[in-house]
């Protein structure tokens, strides 16, 4: 039968949002607290709870289809993989705007930095060794990487390393250990990835809607509805200040001749300062409603 295999983390900083992002998109499952596996009740798509560096292994494999994971993650295993498979890839369909971090180059606060090369000869700590191994060959630089799968931060405290490569979001973990980052080796974010082998055809097909509807969910989520009232004669300068809004709709209002009511679908964020603006252009009863879904 055709069914599809989704892989997300099962508990982490990108276990909730990528369950609620499936969830939004449309998909229910036969829960079992504490099983890996949960059966997709009302479409064939089931899902697979693991830990989040199991994901691009799975994916590679064939064993799922699609995946949720940091491209931290993804592009360190591909890189570790391509020892066994050298043409190993793994290509984003969708960012996915959360798990938003940063793996950075840090040193010990007291020592001045120039470039790269002054890591040359040294020892640098990460748990990601490939990304790390690929960053300083890019800047022509050879050092002895360390790897640790946890705690690096305290590496150069405990003498393990002069410098480490690690995520970093608000920078709290660095101050606290008295380094500081000083350079950037990767952006990263949740993304949702494929399977790099071709499926069949209904499957193809059931992986296109899926992926139809999570944009669809991505979008509703910046989408407003936003209705108002406006001078007649100030419709095209209004029109122009609301945010991505195509053809607003135009409804005549009951006893008064110069003014209007503006239904407007807008697809870029609206912000207060939008809000006065209109409010500036003479515009009233500014309604803005949130869009829970869309199919364009
Ligand atoms: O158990 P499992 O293996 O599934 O989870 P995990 O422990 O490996 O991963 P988890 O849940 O900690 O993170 C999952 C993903 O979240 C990462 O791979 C990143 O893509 C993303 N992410 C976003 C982060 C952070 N922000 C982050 N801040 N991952 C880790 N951190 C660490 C950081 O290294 C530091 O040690 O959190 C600490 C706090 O960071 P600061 O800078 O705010 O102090
Ligand atoms: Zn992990």
């Amino acid at each position: 039968m055709t069914r599809l295999k989704i892989a997300i983390q099962k508990s982490g900083r990108l276990a909730d949002k990528s369950l609620s992002l499936l969830e939004r998109s449309g998909l229910t499952f036969a829960r079992s607290k504490d099983k890996l596996f949960w059966y997709g009740r009302n479409l064939p798509v089931d899902l697979l709870l693991v830990r989040d560096d199991d994901i691009p292994r799975l994916l590679l494999e064939g064993v799922c289809q699609l995946g949720i994971v940091g491209e931290n993650v993804a592009l360190e295993k591909v890189l570790e993989s391509r020892a066994r498979r050298p043409d190993a890839h793994l290509e984003p369909l969708l960012k996915l705007e959360f798990g938003h971090c940063r793996l950075m180059l840090a040193l010990p606060e007291d020592e001045a930095y120039a470039d790269p090369g002054q890591l040359a000869g040294r020892r640098v700590a990460t748990s990601y060794p490939h990304l790390t191994r690929q960053y300083l060959a890019d800047n022509g630089v050879e050092a002895d990487i360390v790897t640790l799968n946890g705690a690096v931060e305290i590496a150069p405290s405990l003498g393990t390393a002069d410098a480490i490569v690690d995520l970093v979001s608000t920078g709290t973990t660095l101050r606290a250990n008295h380094l500081k980052a000083v350079t950037e080796v990767l952006s990263s974010q949740a993304a949702l990835y494929r399977c790099p082998a071709a499926l069949d055809e209904p499957r193809e097909a059931l992986l296109a809607k899926l992926l139809t509807r999570i944009r669809g969910v991505q979008q509703a989520a910046e989408t407003k509805y936003v209705m108002l009232h406006a001078p007649r004669a100030r419709l095209a300068e209004i029109s122009a200040i609301l945010p991505g809004a195509e053809s607003p709709t135009i409804l005549s209002l009951e006893g008064q001749p110069d003014r209007v009511a503006v239904h407007a679908v807008c697809t870029e964020q609206v912000f207060w300062e939008h809000l006065e603006e209109l409010k500036a252009a003479g515009a009233s009863a500014v309604l803005v409603l949130p869009v829970e879904k869309m199919l364009a």
